[in-house]
């Protein structure tokens, strides 16, 4: 693997999922395989799992890492070209980033949609940047359109706990009171479509995801009518990705919170969320604390889906 910022980067998914589980069984087997390389996560956004569970898959493959917070400490970074820079951006990325490379085997980027410039976003300038100028394979740790470790650790969580080969895996929006990107519901898409498992999405009216991810009879605009049978419930809020209002708020309704009387309508659906989550926004603290709920193991997966995705850049070195 030369990157990882797609489900397509990882090739054939019941190889990975197996090779994940082999992973999590002996998770020092492969302390050779990163002596002596190191691993530089680049951050230009907050996070507690990736940061964590990402440096912790490098220290159990025997890396060295280093973790650099672009916005706290470092030289404020311009990302466009052509810029007559006598603002406050001392430094531009297209220095900042070979630099960078010259120091490391192997980059993690962080880097989340700015939900301003629809083509910005959707073309991933910044992760595309380090892959073309910094030498190094990269890998996404969520970039603008997309969360595929999440993803992959979701699919390992899945596949441990599924009883039928292929489940009803229902992906919801909820309320939030800020804009969020469509990385991770446009991620968990992808990869659930790739699982072929059987995928609903549901939403208020407005909140269509691109169709690169969601095909449009996926689509259920009953929340109620989507839980029917469900073996899966996926909970997540996106802002707008439509044109006329990209990156847009249009709804707050805390009907479609998560809640134990939603939960009743699903086949004794797990209870799934990336986290961080606002609990009584997203979902019940009775649904999150439930004995149905994976949020826990499912971010305990994150260590588990970085080290197959490091791993396998460090065969490829
Ligand atoms: C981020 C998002 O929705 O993309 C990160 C999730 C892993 N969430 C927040 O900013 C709250
Ligand atoms: N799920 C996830 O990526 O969490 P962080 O934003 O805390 O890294």
């Amino acid at each position: 693997m030369k990157k990882f910022t797609n489900v397509a980067d990882i090739g054939n998914l019941k190889e990975a999922v197996a090779e994940a589980l082999e992973v999590k069984k002996n998770r020092f087997a492969w302390t050779e395989l990163g002596r002596n390389k190191t691993l530089l996560m680049i951050f230009f956004n907050s996070s507690l799992r990736t940061r964590l569970s990402t440096q912790k898959a490098a220290m159990n493959l025997g890396m060295n890492v280093m973790v650099l917070d672009v916005n706290q400490g470092a030289w404020k970074l311009e990302t466009e070209r052509g810029v007559v820079m006598d603002g406050d951006k001392a430094e531009h990325l297209l220095e900042a980033i070979p630099v960078m490379g010259s120091y490391c085997d192997i980059i993690g980027v962080r880097s989340f949609a700015g939900l301003k410039n629809k083509a910005e976003d959707y073309e991933e300038r910044v992760i595309e940047q380090f892959i073309r100028y910094s030498g190094r394979p990269v890998f996404s740790m969520e970039a603008a359109t997309g969360h595929p470790l999440q993803s992959f650790a979701d699919l390992i969580t899945i596949e441990e706990h599924k009883t039928v080969a292929r489940p009803k895996v229902v992906l919801t929006w909820a309320p939030h009171p800020k804009a969020l990107p469509q990385a991770v519901p446009n991620s968990f898409a992808e990869w659930m479509n790739a699982a072929d498992y059987e995928l609903v999405v549901t939403h208020p009216k407005g909140y269509e995801l691109d169709p690169r991810f969601v095909r449009p009879e996926q689509i259920e605009y009953d929340q109620r009518k989507a839980f029917e049978g469900a073996d899966f419930i996926y909970a997540k809020n996106w802002s707008a990705f439509a044109d006329e209002n990209y990156g847009a708020v249009l709804s707050t309704d805390r009907d479609w919170t998560v809640d134990a009387e939603k939960m009743a309508l699903t086949n004794n659906a797990y209870f799934m969320h990336c986290l961080p989550v606002r609990r009584n926004m997203i979902v019940t603290d009775d649904v999150i604390e439930s004995e149905r709920s994976l949020v826990i193991p499912e971010a305990a997966n994150r260590e588990i889906s970085a080290q197959v995705v490091i791993k396998r850049l460090l065969e490829n070195l």
